[in-house]
Order: structure tokens, then C-alpha cells, then sequence
């Protein structure tokens, strides 16, 4: 059987394949499993400082394996375990892992695949990719925290487009619209998304994971609040050795050697 993931750790950056070519890289439970196990990794590992998720073959991700879930009959099926055992702990695993993600989509990302990569820290997507809420198409809304995420980056107005329509969103309207960081030339992508990881894995890691956590509490709480955490984070950021790097660099005019402690 192939290996539905692939995982290599170079220069701090545990890059992380989807490997079902042969379905766009839709998810099944192994993928899950393989994927959520990477990612705990890459959280206990000290050695990785950055995460780098692409797709194999043409495809980031086509969501949910269909073939899966085409049961045929008339026997209603509860989505809500396969949420619950798989897509959820995955984006909570994503969104909590005090260390940055960088998404490399290099072909279409569709459904959960699409909001997957969204919930990443970074996006690029290769200028022939695409994102599709596929979700309506078939009956369904969307999950992986896309109705959360889609209209906190794009509006209610366009989230609603996007999912009710489920319409292909080229890359560069995904740049243009805030879904994603950027648009780059095909044969560029992969370059550019492994130069950013082996940056943001030399860089001040406590600080981003920090960053991350405010940047995600900051959907629920009031300015009174988030004024609160920002002086509690930062309190945890100043007492890092990264910090007093940084300012001692600054100070002596070089560039910081950060440690990620
Ligand atoms: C696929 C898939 C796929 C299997 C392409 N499955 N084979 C959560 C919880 C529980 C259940 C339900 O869902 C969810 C969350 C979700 O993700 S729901 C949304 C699921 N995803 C979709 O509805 C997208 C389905 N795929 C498509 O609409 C198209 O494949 C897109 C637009 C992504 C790409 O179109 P094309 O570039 O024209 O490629 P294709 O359709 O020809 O696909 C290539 C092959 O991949 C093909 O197989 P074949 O043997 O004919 O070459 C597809 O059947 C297979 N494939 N997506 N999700």
C-alpha cells in the first residue's frame, strides 16, 4: 500500500506530503490518522520549527474520499462522527501546534481540502490552483472550520458566495480576496513555500507560537480581553532567549541567531 502521507525533516522544516494522487488527495481515515500523527510530532519534536504541507500529483486536496461514502440505499448516514473522530481534531491539532504552517496548495483544493488549507499559517497556492466549497454540491456545508474561517478572512458576503455556490476561486482571487498570503507562478511554488518554512524555522518559534494563540483568541474576545492576553503573551515572549537575542542583534547591528527557546 502507498504511504498516504509523506514526511521528511530537513533544516527544521517537517514537510508534509498528501499522497493520493490518484484522488486528488482526498482523505481517508489513514490519511487522518498519519496526518494528525505528523503534526503531534512536529509539536513534541524540538528539532522542527516549521511545518510544510503540499499535495503529490496535480492536486492539494479533494476533501473527503467520496468513493467512501457512496453507499447507495436509502439508510441515512451520521456525518457527524466522522467530524468528530477526524476533521476537528485535526484543525484543532493545526490551529493549536505552537508552530507555524506553511500550505504549498499546488493544484486544486476542494471541500475539506480547501478549508484545511486555509487553516494553515501561511498559504501559497501555485497560480493554476484553485479553492472549491465543493460542500453545497453535494448536499452538505461546510466543515473543517470553514464557516468560522471563510467569512472572518473574506466577508459574509463573499463566504456566502463561496459556499453557496461552490464555484472555483482561482489563486489570485484568493490573494485579492485575503483567503490566502499569495498567488505565485506555478514552477515557482514549491520553491518559494520551502524558502519561507526554513525561514520561519530559523526565526523566533516560542514568539510565533504565541502570535498564533492571540491571533485565534482574538475571534471571540473584546479589545478589554485580548488587551489582557497580549500583555500575558508578551510577558511569555520577553522571557525567551529568543528575545534577548533579538535585541542584543539589533543592538550590534547583525542578524539574530534565534534558537526557538
Ligand atoms: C475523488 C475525489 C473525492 C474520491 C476527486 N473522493 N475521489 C466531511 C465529512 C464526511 C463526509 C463528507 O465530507 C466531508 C467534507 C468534505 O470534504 S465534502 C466535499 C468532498 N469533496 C468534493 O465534493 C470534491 C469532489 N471532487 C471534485 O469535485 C473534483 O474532483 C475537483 C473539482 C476537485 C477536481 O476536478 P477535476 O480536476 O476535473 O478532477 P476529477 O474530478 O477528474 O478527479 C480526478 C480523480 O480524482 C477522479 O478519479 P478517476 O478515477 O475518475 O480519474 C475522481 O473521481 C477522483 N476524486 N475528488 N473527493
Amino acid at each position: 500500500m502507498p504511504q498516504p502521507i509523506l514526511v521528511a525533516v530537513d533544516a527544521g522544516v517537517q514537510t508534509i506530503t498528501l499522497n493520493r494522487p490518484e484522488r486528488l488527495n482526498a482523505f481517508n481515515p489513514e490519511m487522518h490518522r498519519e496526518l494528525r500523527a505528523a503534526l503531534g510530532r512536529a509539536e513534541d519534536d524540538d528539532a522542527i520549527r516549521a511545518v510544510l504541507l503540499t499535495g503529490a500529483g496535480r492536486g492539494f486536496c479533494a476533501g473527503q474520499d467520496l468513493s467512501e461514502r457512496d453507499v447507495g440505499g436509502d439508510a441515512a448516514i451520521d456525518l457527524s462522527v466522522t467530524i468528530g473522530t477526524f476533521y476537528n481534531p485535526l484543525v484543532r491539532r493545526m490551529r493549536a501546534l505552537p508552530k507555524p504552517i506553511v500550505c504549498a496548495v499546488n493544484g486544486v483544493a476542494a471541500g475539506a481540502g480547501a478549508n484545511v488549507a486555509l487553516a494553515c499559517d501561511l498559504v501559497l497556492a501555485a497560480r493554476s490552483a484553485s479553492f472549491i466549497q465543493a460542500f453545497a454540491r453535494i448536499g452538505l456545508i461546510p466543515d473543517s472550520g470553514g464557516t468560522w474561517l471563510l467569512p472572518r478572512l473574506a466577508g459574509r458576503a463573499r463566504a456566502l458566495g463561496l459556499a453557496l455556490l461552490g464555484e472555483k476561486l482561482a489563486a489570485e482571487d484568493a490573494e485579492r480576496w485575503g483567503l490566502i498570503w499569495k498567488a505565485v507562478q506555478d514552477d515557482k511554488l514549491m520553491d518559494e513555500a520551502g524558502a519561507l518554512a526554513r525561514a520561519l524555522a530559523a526565526g523566533p518559534t516560542r514568539a510565533y507560537g504565541l502570535i498564533k494563540r492571540a491571533l485565534d483568541a482574538s475571534g471571540t474576545n473584546t479589545l478589554d480581553a485580548q488587551l489582557d492576553l497580549e500583555r500575558d503573551l508578551q510577558r511569555e515572549a520577553g522571557l525567551t532567549a529568543d528575545y534577548r537575542e533579538g535585541v542584543a542583534a539589533f543592538m550590534q547591528k547583525r542578524k539574530p541567531q534565534f534558537k526557538g527557546k
